[in-house]
């Protein structure tokens, strides 16, 4: 298959590296246009894979199958967009990012839309990805041209084992989202790894419940206590993670704050909900964010 891959960070690297493995004939496709681009991984067992790809080819784009994009939440609509006219009518647009909103976005697009959202954990050290945990990416169809796709999964699971195909994705994003809703604003808060959300308890059973008022009028029945179950088996199996908006904030990077917490608050007020904890860990994140733009200004750089 002709893949274009949107986003060369982490998880753009990665996908890279196992899709061309399998044979696959893959691009990468870079803000800044560039004629190359390279991957350097090293895989969970240790294993390192550095290979260089061509990138941003117009050609190879209007020839693509697949459009696999793992930029962050905030660049994803804007860069689609933007490649939308070249990208054939029928090459499906695959989202595989952390929060939720992008869809609504891009709702007039052309091109059957698919979403996803996946458990691999991978930070950069350097030049060098770490692949630091195996995990399942479960992809579904995001508007109604793409209900047709679900042998994509079978195809992106040869590459990057697990593949699971939901004919209602919008169950595992509401999840993810919860996860994303607490454990990525806390870390931040408490500038923490993953592991040591353990000694919240309590702010963590209001973050649920109000999460859960929010699931239950989208249609995402979900016990308080169950959620709570599933952030703290998340909290020990990324125990030893940064999260990607801790690592954002240290990096003074913009953060998915408002495609995670600010998703879940704009849903929140459409059902007349107030989520006094959620609201302050999004104000937070929004703080700090707004001051890395001051430090930036007073520094005489230009913002991002
Ligand atoms: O998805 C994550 C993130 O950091 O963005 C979690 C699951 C919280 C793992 O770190």
């Amino acid at each position: 298959m002709k893949i274009t891959v949107l986003g060369c960070g982490a998880l753009g690297q990665i996908w890279m590296t196992t899709l061309a493995r399998q044979g696959h004939e893959v691009q990468g496709w870079l803000r800044v246009p560039q004629p190359y681009c390279s991957a350097n991984v090293i895989d969970p067992q240790g294993n390192i894979s550095n290979r260089t790809f061509i990138a941003n080819d117009p050609l190879f784009l209007a020839e693509s199958q697949l459009l696999l994009v793992t930029l962050k939440a905030p660049q994803v609509s804007p860069a689609v967009k933007n490649l939308e006219s070249v990208l054939p009518e029928n090459c499906p647009v695959l989202l595989l990012h952390n929060g939720m909103g992008t869809l609504e976005e891009l709702k007039g697009l052309t091109q059957p839309l698919l979403r996803g959202v996946t458990t691999h954990a991978a930070m950069r050290d350097g030049t060098v990805i770490k692949h630091i945990a195996s995990g399942i990416t479960h992809i579904g169809p995001g508007n109604r041209k793409s209900a047709a796709y679900s042998d994509l999964a079978d195809i992106l699971h040869h590459a990057l084992p697990d593949v699971a195909w939901h004919d209602n994705i919008r169950a595992a994003c509401w999840r993810k989202l919860a996860v994303n809703c607490i454990i990525n604003p806390l870390s931040v808060e408490y500038e923490c790894q993953n592991g040591a959300l353990r000694a919240y308890p309590e702010q963590i059973a209001q973050l649920c419940e109000e999460i859960s008022w929010v699931m239950e009028r989208e249609g995402q029945n979900v016990a308080s206590e169950s959620l709570q179950d599933i952030i703290f088996d998340v909290i020990e199996s990324t125990a030893a993670n940064t999260s990607s908006m801790l690592q954002d904030i240290r990096a003074q990077r913009l953060t998915e704050i408002d495609y995670i917490s600010g998703f879940l608050l704009r849903r929140a007020r459409t059902h007349g909900l107030v989520l006094t904890e959620n609201t302050r860990l999004y104000d937070i994140v929004k703080r700090k964010e707004s001051h890395y733009d001051r430090e930036r200004i007073s520094a005489g750089l230009p913002g991002t």
